[in-house]
């Protein structure tokens, strides 16, 4: 029998849920199960009706019609941080092979996917300050354009949050908001200049398919942008496959933008318009606190004005220790790698330590395969005895720039860009 203790306990799909999300504001951190606090909207359009009694579901129930879906459509692995919108990452030890296989590619989702992703009626419009304003098909862009293959390598901005103390809200990322796919698509730069730059453009905006989680069609999930040069740069694809294949459509299907170096947030997937403005992009995810930091070294916790924020450019030098797995058993001998990037940089160096960082010893770094690929890096590591080992890598820049052991705070945990450690029993 329901008591009023009992009633209370049930949670409701709440109006606040809903106003949060209407808000934009990334929600609470943690992993939750699948669909505990999906709103009716969504549940809805996932089960391809109105749901009348709505309302009466109690929080975390799965409609039984959805029972068993794989929201993550096939992918192998990934960590599941929030099903609305669907984020979910890679752990480090599964993203080892050169190229990310698509299954493995994260997933970071701002809104709601859309339904209608078909290749062959999808368009593309560039429009704003261009003498030419266009409205192509992904036929038109194969046929008119240079189609190239490269290797570009994508990292969200808060990739590394769930380190941050104190806390911040949002995604809470660990190590595996980043990927290197080989992309096939036309050059960015090739479509802006068929379509005529015109001389008062500074700045692109990027329009995608997906909508609002409040389901407000007036709404937008994302749409950013970057300064017109940065867009001009010819390792930015307008991407039609990843690695051979049509793009997943957790992954932008059918047309996406591949921003390198840049936080990945730049790379508007579900494309459908790229409008060329004379001011900054003052898109959804733009403004306010969104992929943006402080303009000056903040002390942890600190209270920082939305004026002082500054829109997060170049990704900083990274890496990742892909083998062996953190926690993993091994010999007294072993080889260690992994990769390395470092925003519009290259990485110059990769050092390990065995020892707490007492010591270091260079890896052998492979150059990046191409401009915005990531770096691959291997080490032979002999262990003294048998023991608890951490096994730390630490890349530096083609400036010099070498990643910190502390995290710099910021209040939205992004850039994040601390040594990668992994533990090791060896025997
Ligand atoms: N249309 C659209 N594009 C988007 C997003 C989104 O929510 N909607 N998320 C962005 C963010 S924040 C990131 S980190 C990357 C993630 O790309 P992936 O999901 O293919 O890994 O997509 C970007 N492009
Ligand atoms: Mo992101």
């Amino acid at each position: 029998m329901a008591t009023d203790n009992n009633n209370t306990e049930i949670q409701r799909v709440d109006a606040e849920d809903l106003a949060n999300e209407t808000m934009g504001r990334e929600e609470n951190p943690g992993r939750r199960g699948f669909l505990k606090r999906t709103g009716l909207a969504t549940m809805a359009a996932m089960v391809g009706t109105n749901i009348p009694f709505g309302a009466n579901m109690p929080v975390g129930m799965v409609p039984a019609a959805l029972a068993g879906q794989d929201v993550l459509g096939g992918k192998d692995g990934l960590t599941l941080l929030n099903d609305r919108p669907v984020n979910a990452e890679t752990p480090p030890e599964l993203l080892d092979d050169a190229i990310t296989p698509i299954s493995r590619h994260f997933i970071r989702n701002n809104g709601i996917i859309p339904e209608d992703m078909n290749p062959d009626t999808w368009t593309l419009t560039i429009d704003g300050f261009v003498d030419n304003p266009m409205e192509l098909s992904i036929a038109d862009l194969r046929e008119q354009f240079e189609v190239v293959t490269m290797a570009l390598a994508l990292e969200c901005g808060g990739n590394g949050r769930s380190f941050f103390d104190p806390p911040a809200r949002g995604n809470q990322w660990t190590y595996g908001a980043v990927a290197c796919s080989e992309w096939t698509g036309v050059r960015l730069k090739d479509v802006l200049e068929k379509a005529g730059v015109q001389s008062n453009v500074i700045y692109t905006a990027h329009y995608g398919a997906d909508t609002h989680l409040s389901g407000d069609p007036t709404k937008l999930p994302l749409s950013r942008g970057v300064p017109i040069a940065k867009a001009m740069t010819d390792n930015i694809l307008i991407a039609f496959e990843m690695n051979g294949e049509p793009l997943h459509p957790m992954n932008g299907a059918p047309l996406r933008l591949v921003v390198p170096g840049w936080p990945a947030s730049t790379a508007q997937k579900w494309l459908n318009r790229i409008q060329l403005r004379d001011v900054v992009h003052d898109g959804a995810k733009m403004t306010g606190k969104a992929y943006r930091v402080p303009n000056r070294k903040v002390s942890p916790g600190e209270e920082v004005a939305t004026e002082d924020f500054v829109i997060i450019e170049r990704m900083p030098v990274k890496s990742l220790v892909t083998f062996p797995a953190n926690g993993a058993e091994i010999g007294m001998e072993t080889e260690v790698r992994g990769h390395a990037w470092a925003g519009d940089r290259t990485v110059e160096k990769l050092d390990i330590s065995i020892d707490f960082g007492a010591t270091w010893q260079p890896a052998e770094l492979d150059a990046p395969v191409n401009s915005g690929a990531w770096q691959n890096w291997r080490a032979s590591v002999s262990f003294p005895q048998a023991g608890y080992y951490e096994v730390w890598a630490r890349a530096t820049d083609n400036d010099g720039v070498m990643q910190p052991f502390a995290i710099d705070w910021n209040p939205k945990g992004y850039l994040n860009n601390t040594m990668h450690r992994v533990g090791l029993r060896v025997s």
